[in-house]
């Protein structure tokens, strides 16, 4: 839920969900450490605050608060989950407040049930919200690995799901844009142009589709601005 503050500052929360050891926790680090040391559209206020266990998998979650270079007031709130399934309750609690998805694929062959998994659990959380109120985006992480997942291949996941819509429906156009990432700093491969496409999307959902997918007039409205 964004939020905003009597001083007319914005509170976006962006939300890092996935299986355990998918690498959200990574994403996480390297966007930080990124956007620290190169001039982007949002910078770090403050340090990352981990809540984790000594094998490095996440306790509780992961939070960054991130700046908006450009629209100063405009801040991400950005989490990640405990992923590894005995943490669900906690997960749900997390979850509260979140005006955008990161969803984090494990792309190795040999995960694929259980980042089905993860994301059934997503969908059961977010109660039918995804694409229509909370923007999605997908990370196949990992990437660097072989024997990995095929971009064809979730894409038809997300169909047996029921989140992807097809040319005729007006949602088509916010269809999760499926990333091929690397989360890791020295081979890091689209992590923040997959969150930039995320923050960007929760933007749009809130100044023109009144917190949900623009569509209809609100899309027209927004095609138009584009042109401008
Ligand atoms: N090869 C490779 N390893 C990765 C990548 N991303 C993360 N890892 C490794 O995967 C392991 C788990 O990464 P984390 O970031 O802790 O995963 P997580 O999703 O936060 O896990 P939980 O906190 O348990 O939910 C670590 O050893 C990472 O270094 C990647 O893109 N490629
Ligand atoms: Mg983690």
């Amino acid at each position: 839920m964004v939020r905003f503050t009597a001083d007319h500052k914005v509170y976006i929360k962006i939300l890092y969900w996935g299986m355990g050891a998918s690498g959200k926790t990574t994403m996480v680090d390297t966007l930080y450490r990124l956007t620290n040391e190169q001039e982007k559209d949002i910078k770090p206020t403050g340090n990352l605050t981990k809540i984790s266990m000594a094998s490095g998998s996440t306790l509780y979650f992961d939070r960054g608060i991130f700046q908006s270079t450009k629209q100063r007031k405009v801040f991400y709130h950005v989490y990640t989950v405990a992923g590894q399934s005995r943490f669900s309750p906690l997960r749900k609690k997390i979850f509260k407040g979140t005006d955008g998805v990161i969803f984090t694929v494990d792309s190795q062959t040999h995960f694929f049930e259980d980042n089905i998994e993860s994301l059934k659990e997503l969908k059961n959380v977010t109660r039918g919200k995804l694409i229509k109120e909370i923007p999605l985006i997908i990370v196949l992480n990992k990437q660097d690995l072989t024997e990995v997942i095929a971009e064809e291949d979730f894409k038809q996941i997300l169909k047996d799901e029921k989140l992807w819509y097809e040319p005729d429906n007006e949602l088509y156009i916010w269809n999760p844009i499926i990333y091929k990432t690397c989360a890791l700093w020295e081979k890091k491969m689209d992590v923040y142009r997959s969150f930039s496409e995320c923050a960007r999307r929760t933007v749009l959902y809130q100044i023109y589709g009144n917190g949900g997918a623009p569509i209809g007039d609100d899309y027209t409205k927004f095609s138009k601005d584009l042109d401008k």
